[in-house]
């Protein structure tokens, strides 16, 4: 037997990285019978047959696993950003501060092309917000190290609007991947929607970066109903208020001694997060969290 993780999969075959190499695997019947068919990022077990060809035995309890795109055990949704061509709307941050949390992930927020304009609004929300905060120009490598080091040792996937630089800094980060970025597909005149598959990008030490479609066109969903009551918890810096509301159910809009719109108003919680916070509240309440795009 030996342990790895998924990086890729394709048509029934999956590829597992375990002991430095890459394994081609094949799972085992019972998982499509059962339907849990593994996933990339699964943690799995495998037997080897004498031509060195896998079969996948076991995969161990996931972490978290998002339906679309299909990936698992995500530890860091890294958030890229810029205040540039395109300016990146907050809102967009806060919702996917929202998926990181239901999932159990961190949220590290990456403000890039800091060469063009430094992203002071997003640099200053977000850090006030309690989450990493990493300036990046894929364009210098000016803070690239800096947010390879905050990805050591985890399993992350990038998302953030088109053309805010996802693929490039992933290429800044392990430039033997050739991953296509927007201005080379332009002149293969492709298109913007470069990246096609699922695939877990091997750096060393452990280190795996998702570039997946889905995340990077913000069209992901999860198996859970996001529910309005809930999405107080997954603002983390409304913690020091929570319970201490007049109303032991108050929703924090426009309630009498809600604890938290006092926090807003004496500028300890953000505006802009609080307004994203009443915004997704009403998106919850009509079941459309995961529509929204
Ligand atoms: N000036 C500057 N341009 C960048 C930077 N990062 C990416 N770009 C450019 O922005 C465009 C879109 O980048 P790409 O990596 O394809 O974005 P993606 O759609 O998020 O994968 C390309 O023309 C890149 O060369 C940066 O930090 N500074
Ligand atoms: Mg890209
Ligand atoms: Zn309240």
């Amino acid at each position: 037997m030996v342990e790895g993780i998924i990086v890729k999969a394709l048509s029934g075959f999956y590829y597992v990285a375990a002991e430095g190499k890459i394994i081609d695997c094949k799972a085992r019947g019972r998982f499509r019978l059962d339907g849990s068919s593994p996933l990339v990022g699964d943690r799995v077990k495998c037997s080897l047959d004498a031509q060195g060809k896998g079969r996948i035995d076991v995969v161990e309890e996931r972490k978290n696993f998002f339906i679309r795109p299909a990936v698992a055990n995500i530890d860091t949704l890294v958030f890229i950003a810029a205040n540039v061509n395109p300016v990146t709307d907050p809102f967009l941050v806060d919702r996917f501060s929202v998926i990181a949390a239901e999932a159990g992930c961190e949220l590290v927020v990456c403000v890039n092309k800091t060469d063009l304009d430094p992203g002071d609004a997003l640099y200053e929300i977000f850090t006030k917000a309690g989450f990493p905060v990493v300036r990046t120009s894929a364009e210098t490598g000016a803070g690239v190290g800096e947010l390879l080091s905050r990805l050591r040792g985890k399993v992350s996937a990038f998302s953030g609007n088109s053309g805010v630089g996802k693929s490039s800094i992933l290429n800044a980060l392990l430039p033997e991947a050739h991953i296509k970025t927007a201005e080379v597909s332009d002149k293969l005149g492709r298109g913007k929607h470069t990246t096609r598959h699922v695939e877990l990008y091997r750096l060393p030490g452990d280190t795996y970066i998702a570039d997946t479609p889905g995340f990077a066109s913000l069209d992901v969903t999860m198996t859970n109903v996001i529910l309005k009551e809930q999405l107080q918890y997954d603002f983390p810096e409304f913690a020091p208020c929570l319970g201490r509301c007049r109303f032991p159910d108050c929703a924090h809009l426009k309630e009498p001694g809600c604890a938290v719109t006092a926090a807003v108003e004496a500028g300890e919680i953000g505006q802009t997060r609080y307004r994203s916070y009443v915004r997704l509240y009403e998106l919850s309440a009509q079941h459309k969290f995961w529509e929204y795009k």
